[in-house]
């Protein structure tokens, strides 16, 4: 059945940042995110009498389309399953830019195949299944926060949802600094982190980070949950940093963001700011903060495209 798919992004409060198997996307912790609403990418994949990708309409001829058939050549050889197929995506994300595209892309991606195969499969087996393509895609599948349980194999690393539907008042304001694409893929930051000497303790930490957000999630404490995700992200870019060789994803312009972020919450405005494989930051606050907050960012960032954003919803079928 050809149907459109839409899965939300989702931005990893607790991060996944190594992998312990490449190929099967295995990672080496176990991570937690929230879904947005504003965010997401259709997908359909309908029959043909070739291999093509579409993205906002226009043919994708090279790394992309591969990226996304070795992906789905992979899916058909797992789940018996053969012919050529046309791929049609509409991104409703910045691509590339740390803005988490890839997760609603191989979410939606992996449910689009089931659709047109008329598979039917569990959220927790789609969630496996879109591991497969991007690890962050697994915690797509769900809306409100969800955890991906790092699992010792392929049969054990899938997520599931924490709460769908959360009372917290967090909003996430996604402030776009700069739209070009990133300089190093997520899977390349990843491949080099484990270098860094802080990589082991980090790791070690990282059970301890997700319990307490956990438990920050269920308690409703939004202050203790932005402490959490502001710590556990400036770990993953300390530990790039200090990699052998050394990177970082921020730019300029990322600094200034913190330091305005250390601001405004020093003049009695609580926020907090994580940041993914890229230049632009998210900043969580509750709702009667938004505004303010935003208007600070206008101010000091003239050409900044910033987007509010709460709880977005898992996959969903359109037709
Ligand atoms: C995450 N990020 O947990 C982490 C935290 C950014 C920082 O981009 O190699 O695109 O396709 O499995 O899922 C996750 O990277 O990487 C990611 P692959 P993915 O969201």
């Amino acid at each position: 059945m050809e149907k459109t798919v839409r899965a939300h992004t989702n931005i990893a409060l607790i991060k996944y940042w190594g992998k312990a198997d490449a190929k099967l996307r295995l990672p080496l912790m176990s991570s937690l995110s929230m879904t947005l609403d504003q965010f997401y990418t259709d997908t359909r994949v309908v029959k043909s009498d070739q291999d093509r990708f579409f993205l906002n309409g226009s043919e994708q001829t090279g790394s992309s389309k591969q990226r996304v058939f070795d992906y789905l050549h992979v899916l058909q050889k797992r789940l018996g399953q053969t012919g050529h197929l046309r791929v049609e995506s509409t991104n409703h994300v910045p691509t590339a830019a740390g803005l988490a595209s890839s997760s609603s892309a191989f979410a939606a991606l992996a449910g689009a195949f089931c659709a047109y195969y008329k598979l039917e499969v569990s959220r927790k087996e789609l969630s496996r299944l879109a591991r497969l393509g991007s690890g962050s895609a697994s915690r797509s599948i769900y809306g409100g926060f969800a955890i991906w349980q790092k699992g010792t194999d392929d049969a054990s690393s899938y997520a599931y949802a924490l709460d769908e539907k959360p009372k917290l008042d967090l909003q996430l304001l996604a402030v776009e600094l700069n739209q070009q694409p990133k300089f190093l893929s997520s899977t390349g930051g990843m491949s080099q982190a484990p270098s860094s000497p802080f990589f082991q303790p980090w790791l070690a930490r990282n059970q301890e980070e997700l319990a307490a957000m956990t438990k920050a999630i269920q308690d409703n404490d939004f202050s203790r949950l932005g402490q959490l995700a502001e710590l556990n992200a400036n770990e993953m870019h300390a530990i790039n940093l200090t990699a052998a060789p050394g990177f970082t994803y921020f730019e300029p312009a990322t600094i200034a963001a913190i330091k305005l972020v250390q601001k405004i919450r020093a003049s009695g405005i609580e926020c907090y700011y994580t940041i993914d494989a890229g230049p632009n930051v998210k900043i969580l606050c509750q709702l009667k903060n938004v505004k303010e907050i935003t208007k600070q960012f206008v101010s000091e960032f003239e050409n900044a495209k910033i987007v509010m954003q709460s709880f977005g919803p898992g996959i969903s079928y359109l037709d």
